[in-house]
């Protein structure tokens, strides 16, 4: 038997090279939940990117609630680093808002079933981020309401 070490060579060079470890997930669960950026409550790393779409049960709505521990460096514009939230599930989905600064941003809900969250940090400058807790209301019923006041 011929051993053929080049033929096994690949197998323990097959490890792939690893790409900056992403974060941010797609979330479709029945229940509320919370997400944070990273490291959070400590300092967020730089040259980070996470994307989070949440999904609600048809017929319901996406409403976040940030903590009031959060900080993400703020800027003109919030260029720098910053959370974006767009009112449906799409990069190009309509911006609710974008964020940055000492403040938090309280309360914000989608109007549709859909929101699409991106937290974006460049190379300087950090804070201790974000969390959110996320929970689902009910969307707003005006086809029932017309219906209801029609017949009346
Ligand atoms: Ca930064």
């Amino acid at each position: 038997v011929f051993l053929q070490p080049w033929f096994s060579l690949p197998q323990n060079v097959a490890v792939e090279d690893k790409k900056p470890a992403h974060c941010g997930t797609l979330i479709q669960t029945a229940n509320g939940g919370s997400f944070s950026s990273p490291n959070y409550p400590n300092t967020y790393p730089p040259n980070k990117e996470c994307v989070y779409i949440l999904e609600a049960h048809p017929r319901k709505r996406i409403q976040l609630i940030f903590d009031d521990i959060y900080y993400i460096e703020p800027s003109f514009e919030c260029r720098f680093d910053n959370i974006e939230i767009r009112d449906g599930p799409f990069v190009f989905s309509p911006l609710i808002n974008r964020f940055c600064g000492a403040k938090s941003p309280g309360i914000v809900t989608s109007s549709g079933r859909f929101m699409w969250i991106r937290f974006t940090s460049d190379e300087e400058l950090e804070g201790l981020g974000f969390r959110v807790e996320y929970s689902y209301t009910a969307g707003k019923c005006i086809l029932q309401i017309d219906l209801h006041a029609f017949r009346s």
